[in-house]
């Protein structure tokens, strides 16, 4: 089995003004494609890997030879956290949270402000790159609570449910913000999408061993048609 991109789920300007499209293109089909490609490459040698899904190698990885052990931490995260990154942006964003994951944003920050303002300032403190995350616990009565994670790592080696993520590597911002990481922070709200925040936040509701065996299915995705999708000549 090759690991495989996925295609983005909508048009690569679709998501203007707030990401402009060069970014989303050198993201998904530059970035993205090198983390797959280079999985694929630290992979070739194991053929007893060749089987494991990239979240499963993830989770995983003191069954990887320690020759391979780092490539693929790196480029299995950078799979897997860009193939959830994609979908957490939405060019139909509602621009706040609904039903049941509404009320527990309530119940753990106190309000829906205050959750926004806790996840801008920790996305804004990631030294370096890495990614920013609205994640719940399995302890503590699921409680939601902000994450970081440096370079692709995953709440889940942490053992917490990734709801809601956004990528703050330069690469996801510095075309068009430059250095100002918290104009993207503050911009990227109008495309986050409540919606498959929500749907994650219902699938959370298990322990975390089943909550992910759907997981699976995120990274293995079956492409959306491509008629949905304007791909460059
Ligand atoms: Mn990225």
């Amino acid at each position: 089995m090759k690991h495989m991109l996925p295609l983005l789920p909508y048009d690569y300007a679709a998501l203007e003004p707030h990401i402009d499209a060069q970014t989303m293109t050198l993201h998904h089909d530059q970035h993205h494609a090198s983390y797959v490609a280079n999985l694929n490459s630290a992979l070739e040698k194991y053929p007893e890997l060749h089987d494991r899904t990239a979240l499963w190698l993830l989770l995983n990885l003191s069954k990887v030879p320690q020759t391979a052990r780092t490539a693929v931490r790196n480029n299995a995260g950078g799979h897997v956290n860009h193939s959830l990154f994609w979908r957490a942006m939405s060019p139909a964003a509602s621009g706040a949270p609904a039903g049941p994951l509404a009320d527990a944003i309530k119940r753990d920050f106190g309000s829906f402000e205050q959750f926004k303002v806790r996840f801008a300032e920790a996305g804004a403190k990631v030294f370096g790159s890495g990614w920013v995350w609205l994640a719940r616990a399995q302890q503590d009565g699921g409680r939601l609570q902000v994450d970081t994670t440096s370079g692709h790592d995953n709440p889940l080696m942490q053992g917490r449910f990734p709801i809601l993520v956004n990528d703050v590597w330069e690469h996801a911002y510095y075309l068009k913000h430059e250095n100002r990481r918290g104009d993207y922070l503050k911009g990227w709200w109008a495309v986050a999408n409540w919606e498959e925040a929500a749907r994650r936040f219902e699938r959370s509701d298990h322990s975390a061993a089943q909550a992910w065996e759907g997981e699976g299915g995120l990274v293995a995705a079956p492409p959306v048609p491509r008629s949905r999708v304007v791909l460059r000549a």
